[in-house]
């Protein structure tokens, strides 16, 4: 079965967070997505929740369709970039994202296709944008992360932990002190690397 906790802090000083994340179950697995709007503050967070109000809407679709609906969905605010993944209970995954939310397997070996969203900025700037297939190893651990979080995040080690402590520790070692920062962390739960309780 698959898992997915998700974790958020605002930039320092502000009330509200620019980057959110949603994780919902779908009839085969979950969607997951993770947000970050321009800048940060108010205009920000609005625009991140009005994007995950409109993923949370079409769970079913494809992450390219979610994605050309968020960009209808931002055109007169805020944009975000936005990384998407859909996965079933297998493993079997489904990417798709555009500007700099990233997302990371583990363990990587040469056959872990690198996700690479595209350039651009969803309800700005964006072309069609093309799905990357993948599969998340037995024991794999998968992770979104918004660039308030340094590219050196890594979850592994972290498999004493609940998924949820995993996050919360994640975010506080790597988030940077000059933007919001957020991170979800995904797990195959039928052979666990991360406890569930
Ligand atoms: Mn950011």
């Amino acid at each position: 079965v698959i898992v997915a906790v998700g974790a958020v802090r605002p930039y320092p000083g502000e009330s509200k967070a620019g980057d959110a994340f949603v994780v919902e179950s779908t009839p085969v697995g979950l969607l997951i997505a993770l947000i970050d709007g321009l800048g940060h503050g108010q205009h920000a967070a609005s625009a991140a929740s009005s994007a995950a109000e409109a993923i949370r809407s079409s769970v079913r679709a494809r992450p390219a369709e979610i994605l050309e609906l968020c960009h209808r969905t931002l055109q007169r605010g805020r944009g975000a970039a936005i990384s998407i993944v859909a996965i079933d209970h297998l493993g079997n995954g489904s990417f798709a994202g555009v500007g700099n939310v990233r997302v990371r397997l583990h363990p990587e070996s040469g056959s872990t296709p690198v996700l690479l969203a595209a350039p651009g900025i969803v309800g700005h700037k964006m072309r069609p944008v093309k799905e990357t297939p993948f599969r998340l190893a037995v024991d794999g651990v998968g992770i979104l992360f918004s660039d308030g979080v340094t590219s050196r995040v890594d979850p592994l080690g972290l498999e004493s932990k609940t998924l949820a402590d995993a996050a919360t520790t994640l975010l506080a070692t790597y988030a940077h002190r000059t933007d919001d920062a957020s991170l979800v962390l995904f797990s195959n739960h039928s052979t666990p690397r991360f406890r569930s309780a």
